[in-house]
């Protein structure tokens, strides 16, 4: 038996507020892992292009208005409708690189402050969805990620409510986040991402099992 069959590919899950480089990261990341080899995927959430996808598309733009508890549930179900094939990728030994999960999903939602939707109840529609092996949290201050150019005109692209969902990111840091300085320089940011990743392609390689997430 050789070794790669027991062995599977990581997840690397890229979290932080808007305009925090997680995109240009990811997708560097990705290419970074090809050249070395690893079969590596980039994927994304939300994912746009599902039917509840549009769904929230259409809801982010505004478009739409829509219930914020049905809207949180929506972005949930948009990373249930994935986790068949998530999880087909990692067995199969592709490792995912991932634009925004769960953690986005709570700290964004808990962010607006609906009573009754606070944080534990935004955990909740998520749990048990397969687990990221590392989460790289690009750490950078509202203030500085607004001064990169300026935000889009998407529903959530203000500094009051960034503030807010980096103050709930930092409550849901738990053991498998490493915190990166995305105020450095591309460069910087990029090689600390390389070596967090490779820890975690090279274990996962031995093939432990994937872990629920929050349970
Ligand atoms: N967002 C993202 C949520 O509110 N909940 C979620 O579950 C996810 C994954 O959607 F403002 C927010 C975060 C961001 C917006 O993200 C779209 P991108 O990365 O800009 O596409």
């Amino acid at each position: 038996v050789s070794s790669q069959k027991s062995g599977r590919g990581a997840f690397l899950l890229f979290e932080g507020v808007d305009r925090c480089g997680k995109t240009t990261q990811s997708q560097r990341l990705v290419e970074y892992l090809k050249g070395k080899g690893v079969a590596a995927e980039l994927w994304r959430f939300p994912d746009r292009y599902t039917a509840i996808g549009r769904m929230i598309d259409s809801y982010l733009s505004g478009e739409t208005e829509a219930d914020d508890a049905a809207v949180h549930l929506l972005f949930s179900a948009n990373r249930w409708e994935k986790r068949e094939a998530m999880l087909a990728a990692l067995h199969a030994g592709h490792t995912l690189v991932v634009d925004r999960y769960a953690y986005s999903g709570a700290a964004f939602t808990a962010a607006k402050k609906v009573p009754g939707l606070d944080l534990e109840w935004c955990k909740a529609p998520d749990k048990g969805l397969p687990a990221p092996d590392a989460v790289i949290y690009l750490s950078m201050s509202p203030e500085a990620a607004a001064l990169r150019g300026g935000y889009g005109k998407e529903r959530y692209e203000k500094e009051e409510m960034q503030k807010e969902v980096s103050r709930q990111f930092a409550l849901l840091a738990d053991d498998t986040w490493h915190t990166v300085d995305a105020a450095q320089s591309v460069k910087a940011v990029e090689s600390q991402v390389q070596e967090i990743a490779e820890g975690a392609v090279a274990s996962c390689s031995k093939g432990p099992p994937l872990r629920l997430l929050w349970t």
